[in-house]
């Protein structure tokens, strides 16, 4: 994982094309550059404090072990301090994803891209200096709690960056309901309560009550289900059909998304309320009057795990059976991977493509799919 953060690193700081310039990169691959910052420093704290935990179970050394001397405490530092940026490693791509398809569907360019660039990279620093919020009940030294409670709020600022910029794109935008565009929607509305929620465990008066109960186990799904796996859905309806050539079933898209967005939010919604009202995590039993809330939550479960189930159809259905072309451009896009036919061909470009302006150069009259100011600038002569 550090290997591949650095690959990526290396890759974006010495192999842009001719005029791309680091404010004409896609979003997406400036997610990967602050996800792969993120991979390259915290990966290998994982490694090695997974090495020690080995080594205490099989040298009997006495790292993490309190009866030799050690500090379990110690081990679950060393694991926050990777788990936290972790979380972000699965989120700011979604990020990338979500700003990448929304200036698409909405005929407008991105809006505030340096805000953007700044909350993507902000995230990526702040990340490492909230660790601690995790122990907050781990027997935490008291004086500690102010910094890491602060430095966890703020870190709600880069990422409000990320709303602002969604909200300025879509803001008078000629906005088209497809179904990655719908599942770039649900993320806005899904991160938004897991961000609202993870304020609550952020703050030490409040994390004391909702700390290991299911309040807290649904905020992290509001923002790793809600907000990842949505922007991944609406990565895959969006580019598959780049990669293999063929269009998924709109219609079946849309009843997988809607099945999915209501049960979704039919599962995690009463799990929050159930949370609050002081159901433990990791408990089988449970009080009586939680009874009818935890049936109707088992019974969205199902239905939310059924709706995978559709999704799976339409990749049988549309992809190996049915196989409608998808042409070259699809959804009208401006960005570069789209002007080129579908599949890709293997070498993508005859010659390294120049070019001339941002990625998203959607004008007020662009419907079509030809730009105004083309993207991809005219390739170099050869010598
Ligand atoms: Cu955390």
């Amino acid at each position: 994982m550090a290997l591949l953060g650095l690959n990526m690193i290396a890759t974006v700081i010495t192999m842009r094309a001719p005029g791309m310039t680091w404010g004409r990169l896609p979003i997406f691959v400036w997610a990967t550059v602050s996800t792969s910052v993120l991979m390259l420093l915290a990966a290998p704290v994982l490694i090695s404090t997974l090495l020690m935990l080995a080594l205490d179970r099989t040298a009997q050394t006495g790292f993490f072990n309190d009866q030799t001397g050690g500090s379990s405490y110690l081990y679950e530092n060393l694991f926050w301090f990777f788990g936290h940026p972790e979380v972000y490693i699965l989120a700011i791509p979604g990020m990338g994803i979500l700003l990448e398809i929304l200036p698409v569907f909405s005929r407008k360019p991105l809006w505030g891209y340096r805000l953007a660039v700044t909350g993507m990279l902000g995230i990526a620093i702040l990340s490492f200096l909230v660790w601690q919020h995790h122990l907050f009940m781990s027997g935490i030294n008291a004086d500690l709690r102010p910094f890491y409670m602060l430095s966890t709020e703020i870190i709600s600022l880069p990422t409000g960056f990320i709303f602002i910029c969604a909200l300025g794109t879509l803001w008078k935008g000629r906005i088209r309901a497809t179904v990655p565009m719908l599942f770039s929607l649900a993320w806005l509305f899904n991160f938004l309560i897991g961000g609202l929620t993870g304020v609550f465990l952020s703050d030490v008066p409040s994390d004391v009550t909702t700390h290991g109960s299911f309040f807290s186990m649904a905020h992290f799904h509001y923002t790793i289900m809600g907000g990842l796996l949505f922007a991944f859905f609406a990565g895959i309806y969006y580019w598959v059909p780049k990669m293999t050539g063929y269009n998924f079933n709109e219609r079946l898209g849309k009843v997988h998304f809607w099945i999915m967005f209501l049960a979704f939010n039919s599962t995690f919604g009463p799990l929050l309320v159930i949370g609050f009202l002081g159901m433990p995590r990791r408990v089988v039993t449970y009080a009586g009057y939680l009874q009818g809330a935890n049936d109707w939550v088992s019974v969205s479960a199902f239905v939310l795990g059924g709706s995978m189930l559709i999704f799976l159809a339409n990749i049988i259905w549309s992809q190996l059976f049915v196989r409608v072309p998808t042409g070259m451009n699809p959804w009208g896009s401006k960005s570069i991977e789209w002007q080129l036919p579908s599949p890709v061909p293997v070498h993508n470009f005859d010659r390294i493509p120049t070019f001339g302006s941002d990625p998203y150069p959607y004008g007020d009259d662009a419907g079509s799919n030809l730009a105004q100011r083309p993207i991809v600038a005219p390739a170099r002569p050869t010598p």
